[in-house]
């Protein structure tokens, strides 16, 4: 695929250091490609926020003010930078010692990076990791798309056309090391709910479900928004569930693996839904809004149930009909599919189009 091994600088997102579980889905992805590529022999170098923790991986932290989420951005938002932006002095670096490095990759959902792209002589490519949230974004997104074809990467079709000119987006999909989640193949009676606990992701839904079947919900998840959250116990104070804290992967695939099935309450479009395969390769089937990334991983009847979006009696209909989900089905589905080897190939693929285009000029 490529003449020598790579050197790859990964930039991490803005929102919080590696490990605190603030980047949500980005910091597993990132940790998952950085071990994938090394795997396959090439260089891996991680600029992240300081405070940030990568097991088996060159790291170089970079102190400076974390940027704000962009979910809580609206559409017309202007760029907002903190006083001593950490994504700043991150890309400073990248851009001081870009020659050592065949190709940039850029974890971070802000506009700088995208900005940045043209200046750089080393190729930068995105891996874009929600839906559109804001006009900045998608403008510089399409910029950069226009400018450079191969450069915007994301994981779904359905978060791809989220933004106003897509069609040159790679979709990479994701990609786990299933040797850390264990099948369990006799569930416990309860549900599960991993995310981070915040409005768009729709908890309120899966505790109504778990009210209505009386079967336990067990939340796991950073307390993103804590009044969000509160809201929910106020207003149903019987529902069976309970907030489990936020697990590493480790601890949170043992746990979830004892579930019948995990709940996907989404009320955004969600980019992937990287929990989902973490329940599959579990044999956790998966019950699901047919929304955005999570209706192109469930398949209907087979590892878990798409449901119309922001139907509760949808959700406990498919939770009555669990029992015709075979779990190994769902544990073969992500082995064949999610695998690091099958998102490997997907991303040196990725990688060699924007290499190639770039040495053809
Ligand atoms: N917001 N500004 C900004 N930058 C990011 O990189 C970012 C974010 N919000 C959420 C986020 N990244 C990650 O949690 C994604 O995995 C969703």
């Amino acid at each position: 695929m490529f003449q020598k091994p790579l050197n790859l600088l990964f930039l991490s997102t803005s929102v919080g250091p590696l490990g605190s579980g603030l980047g949500g889905g980005v910091e597993l992805t990132l940790r998952n490609m950085a071990q994938m590529m090394q795997q396959r022999g090439h260089e891996v170098t991680v600029v992240a926020p300081a405070g940030s923790v990568l097991p088996d991986s060159s790291l170089v932290e970079v102190f400076g003010d974390l940027h704000p989420t962009a979910q809580n951005e609206g559409r017309d938002a202007w760029i907002a930078m903190p006083p001593n932006s950490v994504l700043a002095g991150m890309w400073n670096y990248a851009s001081q010692v870009q020659d050592n490095y065949d190709l940039i990759l850029n974890f971070a959902y802000d506009w700088l990076p995208f900005y940045l792209t043209p200046t750089l002589a080393t190729p930068v490519a995105h891996l874009v990791s929600m839906g559109s949230l804001t006009h900045a974004m998608d403008r510089i997104i399409t910029q950069v798309a226009e400018q450079f074809p191969h450069a915007i990467a994301v994981h779904s079709r359905a978060q791809a056309e989220t933004f106003p000119d897509s069609d040159r987006f790679w979709v990479v999909s994701n990609g786990f090391d299933l040797q850390q989640y264990n099948f369990c193949a006799e569930p416990e009676n309860t549900l599960g709910w991993v995310g981070r606990l915040a409005p768009e992701k729709g908890l309120e839904d899966a505790v109504v479900a778990a009210q209505v079947t009386n079967i336990p919900l067990k939340i796991w998840g950073v307390l993103q928004d804590v009044a969000y959250w509160h809201d929910i116990c106020d207003q149903y104070p019987d529902a069976p569930v309970s907030y489990e804290g936020f697990l590493p992967t480790a601890e949170l695939q043992q746990a979830l693996g004892q579930c019948r099935a995990l709940l996907m309450t989404p009320k955004w479009v969600e980019a992937f839904g990287n929990v989902a395969i973490e329940a599959l390769a579990c044999g956790v089937p998966v019950i699901a809004y047919q929304r955005g990334g999570p209706a192109e991983i469930v398949q209907h009847g087979k590892t878990g149930w798409l449901v119309e979006p922001d139907s509760i009696q949808g959700l406990v209909d498919a939770i009555a009909q669990l029992d015709q989900i075979d779990r190994l089905t769902c544990r073969r589905y992500a082995e064949a599919e999610y695998s690091l080897q099958a998102m490997s190939d997907r991303v040196e693929r990725w990688f060699a189009a924007i290499l190639n285009q770039r040495m053809m000029g």
